[in-house]
């Protein structure tokens, strides 16, 4: 009996698999829900939990998506597989497609990529291939790609990603026991937080909860085409994650905000940057600069005067800290003292 149930077999009712569709598994989602042990509290909310997606293999919630997407791509018998990304997304895709024997093309912008990605897609082979460009403009190359070549597309324009993804929901239902009031969610191409809010329908329309939780997405402020109105030619942020300008699931998010009755806002680099030290200081959970946005908007609704305090809410953390080193070491406040192997030294500072 195997311990670990794969994600497709796990939600296959609830998922485009077939008799044909190969259940194919590394071993992604039952991510940790974690309780908040000193923010919670600190915001005055009794019930705040993080969603720790970048427990999934490679590191982030694409995972969840990617794993739909290939199953697809081998059901279909392609070979090859592409996408753009600014990074979680060209991991997902290279690990799938190293494990199945697939080619993985992928699109990046040539800088403002995380360390931790670039050598992911590196370690598991994929043919990388870099543009003086942002991640709108890869995306737009991959689209020309796959209408002149046999590929398959596996972004979040790709249906089965955003299927793949909205286990996401299922899982935080399944453990909780009800829906949570508020999930907060960073927001980028827009593909998770469209995903999340079909789950909680599906879930909602089956009886697995009592309501549907409002959807507070987050766009960092120099790249929130959502929340401005307008595409961002040039978005600029250091949660390179979410440095987009073009959502491709725009419209997704705004039905998501909508129909839910939630928010879609932005937060500055600077409330990014805090929240992320915050997490790994206070809680001990290390995420990437981007996941850090769900909570810094939650911190921005308290401070502007939502009343969380009888609320249960979940922020989701999409991505493993460790797959931006740079940032962790251009931001920690640690200083790494080198000294002689000494223990009398080592007391001496050890004093202070
Ligand atoms: C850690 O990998 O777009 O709103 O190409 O890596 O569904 O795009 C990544 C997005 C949030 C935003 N957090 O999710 C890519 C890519 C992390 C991410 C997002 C991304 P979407």
């Amino acid at each position: 009996m195997p311990i670990f149930k794969p994600l497709l077999s796990k939600y296959k009712e609830f998922l485009p698999v077939g008799k044909n569709t190969p259940l194919i598994t590394l071993g992604e989602g039952a991510t940790p829900l974690v309780q908040s042990l000193n923010i919670g509290p600190s915001l005055g909310c009794k019930n705040l939990y993080f969603k720790l997606e970048g427990c999934n293999p490679t590191g982030s919630f694409k995972d969840r998506g990617m794993v739909l997407a290939v199953a697809k791509a081998l059901e279909k018998d392609k070979k090859k597989i592409v996408c753009a990304s600014t990074g979680n997304t060209s991991a997902s895709a290279s690990a799938y497609g190293a494990r199945y024997g697939l080619e993985a093309i992928i699109i990046v912008p040539s800088v403002e990529i995380a360390l931790g990605k670039i050598v992911q897609a590196m370690a598991y082979g994929a043919k990388i291939i870099a543009i003086e460009g942002n991640f709108d403009q890869a995306l737009s190359i991959v689209r020309s790609i796959v209408e002149k070549m046999d590929i398959e597309l596996v972004n979040s324009i790709n249906p089965y990603r955003i299927e793949g993804q909205k286990t996401g929901s299922f899982e935080i239902i399944d453990e909780m026991g009800n829906n949570p009031d508020i999930l907060c969610i960073p927001v980028g191409n827009a593909g998770n937080i469209t995903a999340y809010w079909k789950g909680f329908k599906e879930y909602y329309e089956i009886g697995k909860s009592e309501s549907l939780p409002k959807l507070m997405g987050f766009q960092a402020s120099g790249s929130a085409p959502i929340v401005k109105g307008t595409k961002i030619e040039n978005p600029q942020t250091l949660a390179t994650a979410i440095r987009i300008g073009n959502p491709a699931s725009w419209q997704g998010a705004l039905k998501a905000r909508d129909e839910s009755n939630g928010l879609i806002d932005m937060v500055t680099d600077e409330e990014i940057i805090q929240s992320y030290l915050k997490l790994t200081r206070e809680e001990g959970i290390f995420c990437e600069p981007a996941s850090a946005a769900s909570l810094a908007g939650l911190i921005k609704l308290v401070n502007d005067g939502e009343d969380i305090s009888n609320k249960s809410v979940v922020c989701v953390l999409t991505g493993n800290g460790l797959k931006d080193p740079e940032t962790v070491q251009k931001k920690s406040e640690t200083k790494i003292e080198t000294i002689d192997p000494n223990v009398e030294k080592i007391f001496e500072l050890l004093d202070d």
